[in-house]
This record gives structure tokens, C-alpha cells and sequence, in this order.
């Protein structure tokens, strides 16, 4: 086996030919950005593939959170989980709202539904839970809350592309979601995003933010701002959809590997995966101890295997950008769990490279 380094993921790519074959209209057409035709057709190939109406790309998924608050217009606080990465966080306070955390529970990771309420005020307008990993969090028990106080849910969805929940797309859930097609998602577009709605007059809305509030005729009709995917990156995504199936199942596939191997460790737990399918696009595994998720770091580290600490440090202690207030179990949570490489070209090799060093003996005497 090569010494390369391995990273906690690589992205999918399509054959390069094909990409450079969708190049080719493009320098054709001349036309590299504005919603042309490739943004067009990747937005109608992935609705078709997850089996959905609506799919509107955009160009990162922290602006897909962004455009969501804004086509809701939401002014005020917004509840969200800890555990996630900072850009949930930035995009509610970039749109001048205020998070505010509730803790998760520590087997789903997700936000903990049972403590939503006690965090409701009358300055309360939405919740925005996130689906950890792709595993889907509790949808009814959110939409029921949410329905009594007259709330607005935003799911940031970054993770969540293939997940589903009563066989119906995990994006199809919430008033909106938002989910991430950057380099390290199961598809990608390099970086791109979507935001995605059932109600077409909000999805009429979030285009016309997408494209700096512009109605077809140009004129201005509403506050928008520049959510636009290009040509190029729109041709990625659909060179890389061919193939979205085959990297479902890989990941699947993978997870399943790692897991029987390593659930007989005693200082290990995973995720519980409960409520629809997740797609398995990560593979985080929790320690007992933070200092024996550091050792097992370091020796993976010293043969250039790179697993990631998502989400570390929980956004709640973040004290430079918000008010910290404690949240027990994701600052537990955070500081114990440890993300493995998982992706399409990791070979069986190296998986069990990652195994064994994970299973050496002398951890268990940690
Ligand atoms: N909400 C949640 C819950 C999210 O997790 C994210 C993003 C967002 C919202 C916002 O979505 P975007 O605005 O990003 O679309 C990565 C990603 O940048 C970020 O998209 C992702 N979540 C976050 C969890 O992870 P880093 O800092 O780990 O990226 P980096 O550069 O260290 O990449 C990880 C590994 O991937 C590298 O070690 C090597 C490999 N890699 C990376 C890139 C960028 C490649 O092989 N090729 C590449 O081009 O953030």
C-alpha cells in the first residue's frame, strides 16, 4: 500500500472526461452563470433523483441557511442545536437573528425535541434543527411543536442529501431546508447548496433571492442577494449525480464494515441511528474518554491518517461570536467523538489499517 495521507474524506468525482464533455457547452454557449441551462438541469436531476418537486441551487449551504431565514423573514430568536458546524450558527446571526441553543440527546446527537419548549419566548420565531451526520432528527415531534407556537422550521440539511424519512426525501421536511453540495458531501458541486420547500410560492420567493430579488422581467421586487451556482459547478454536479447511487451504496457499505469491526470495543459507542434511513455519509465514532480519543488521533496521525474532531469544539463555547451558555451533554458529546475517513476511493486496505490501529490492545488499558 502507498503511504498517502488519508483524509477523513475525498470527493466523488466523475471520470473527468465527462466533466470536460459538459465544459464543452459551456464555452459553446458562453453563458457561465445567471441559472443557465446546466444549473437548470442539475436542479431538475436531482429533484427527479430524490424524488422531489423542488430543488433550487445555490451557491454554498450556508447561504441556502441564509435564504431561508430571509424568504421566511424571520426576525428574532431561533432555536438550534449545539452540535453542529459554525455556519449554522453564523448564518441566523447573519441575518440579524439571535440562536439560541438547546441541548441534543446523546445518542441521536440531534437537538432533544423534549427540551425545545422550555427555550420558546415570545421573541421565539422558528427552530432550526440540524440532521447530524444525515441521520434524520425526530421530524413529527419538531413539527408539532412548532405547529402549537406557531413557530417556522429551517432543517439545516448540509449533511442529508440521500437521507430519508418515511420514504420520502429528508429534504422534503420543514417549512425549508437547506443542505450543501461543498467538496467533503456525498454529491458535490466543489461548493454549491440548495434550499428546498414544498410550498411553491416560497420556492418562487427563495429564487427571486437567489438572483439579487429579481422577478423574470428584472425588476426588483424584493431584498435578495447573490445565491447564484455558476455553469462550471453546475456541471460537476451533473457528471457527479451518474454516479450518486453507486456512491450511496458505497458509503452504506463502508459504514456497516466499520461498525461490525469496531462495536465489540468497550470504550466505543456510534450514533444511534433510529428514525428513517440516514445515508451514511459520515462514520463518527464516541469515545469514553477525550484523552483516549486523542491518543487513538495521534497514532492514526502518525501514519498520515487524518480522522476529524466534527463538530469540536460545540458551537455554544464558541465565546468570541455568541454568549456562552452551558449545554452539558453536546460539550460532552463534542469533546469524546471522532469522525473516520469515509469515501468513495477508500480502499478496504485502508480501512483495515484504521481498524487495527484502532483496536491495538493497549487502549483498553487506557
Ligand atoms: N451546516 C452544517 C451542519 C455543516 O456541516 C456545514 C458544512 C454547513 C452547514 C455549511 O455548508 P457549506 O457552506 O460548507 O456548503 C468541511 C466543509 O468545508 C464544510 O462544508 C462542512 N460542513 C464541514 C463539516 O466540513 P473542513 O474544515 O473540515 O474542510 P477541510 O478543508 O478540512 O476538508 C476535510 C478533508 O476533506 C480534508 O482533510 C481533505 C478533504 N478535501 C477537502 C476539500 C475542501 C478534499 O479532498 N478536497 C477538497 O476540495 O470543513
Amino acid at each position: 500500500m502507498e503511504n498517502n495521507p488519508i483524509y477523513v474524506t475525498q470527493p466523488s468525482l466523475a471520470p473527468l472526461e465527462e466533466y470536460v464533455d459538459l465544459l464543452k457547452g459551456v464555452w459553446d454557449r458562453g453563458i457561465l452563470t445567471h441559472n443557465g441551462p446546466l444549473v437548470q438541469q442539475l436542479e431538475k436531476e436531482i429533484s427527479k433523483k430524490l424524488g422531489m418537486e423542488n430543488f433550487i441551487a445555490v451557491s454554498n449551504g450556508t447561504i441556502a441557511i441564509q435564504m431561508a431565514i430571509k424568504a421566511l423573514e424571520l426576525k428574532g430568536e431561533i432555536i438550534t442545536t449545539p452540535f453542529t458546524w459554525v455556519a449554522t450558527l453564523s448564518a441566523i446571526q447573519w441575518e440579524g437573528c439571535v440562536p439560541v441553543f438547546c441541548d441534543i440527546e446523546p445518542d441521536t446527537l440531534s437537538i432533544d425535541p423534549l427540551k425545545i419548549e422550555e427555550k420558546i419566548t415570545e421573541k421565539t420565531v422558528a427552530i432550526m434543527p440540524v440532521h447530524v451526520f444525515g441521520n434524520p432528527c425526530d421530524v413529527e415531534a419538531i413539527e408539532k411543536i412548532a405547529k402549537k407556537h406557531q413557530l417556522k422550521v429551517i432543517y439545516d440539511a448540509a449533511h442529508a442529501i440521500g437521507s430519508t424519512y418515511k420514504n420520502k426525501s429528508l429534504l422534503e421536511y420543514g417549512d425549508i431546508a437547506a443542505t450543501s453540495l461543498h467538496a467533503t458531501k456525498l454529491l458535490n458541486t466543489a461548493e454549491g447548496g440548495g434550499c428546498i420547500t414544498t410550498s411553491s410560492e416560497l420556492n418562487e420567493k427563495l429564487k427571486r433571492i437567489r438572483f439579487f430579488g429579481h422577478n423574470d422581467a428584472k425588476n426588483i421586487v424584493e431584498e435578495g442577494f447573490n445565491g447564484k451556482l455558476t455553469e462550471v459547478h453546475a456541471a460537476l454536479g451533473i457528471a457527479n449525480l451518474k454516479y450518486y447511487d453507486e456512491v450511496l451504496q458505497d458509503r452504506k457499505d463502508k459504514y456497516f464494515f466499520y461498525k461490525n469491526a469496531l462495536e465489540k470495543l468497550p470504550f466505543l459507542q456510534f450514533q444511534t441511528l433510529k428514525l428513517g434511513e440516514p445515508n451514511y455519509s459520515y462514520f463518527p465514532i464516541i469515545f469514553d474518554t477525550e484523552a483516549r480519543l486523542l491518543e487513538v488521533e495521534s497514532t492514526l496521525n502518525k501514519q498520515k491518517i487524518y480522522p476529524r474532531r466534527y463538530f469540536y469544539p460545540a458551537v455554544n463555547t464558541l465565546n468570541n461570536i455568541v454568549t456562552y451558555e452551558p449545554m452539558p451533554l453536546a460539550e460532552d458529546i463534542a469533546k469524546r467523538i471522532l469522525c473516520l475517513p469515509l469515501y468513495w476511493n477508500l480502499k478496504k486496505v485502508e480501512m483495515h489499517l484504521i481498524l487495527d490501529l484502532i483496536s491495538k490492545k493497549e487502549y483498553n488499558r487506557v
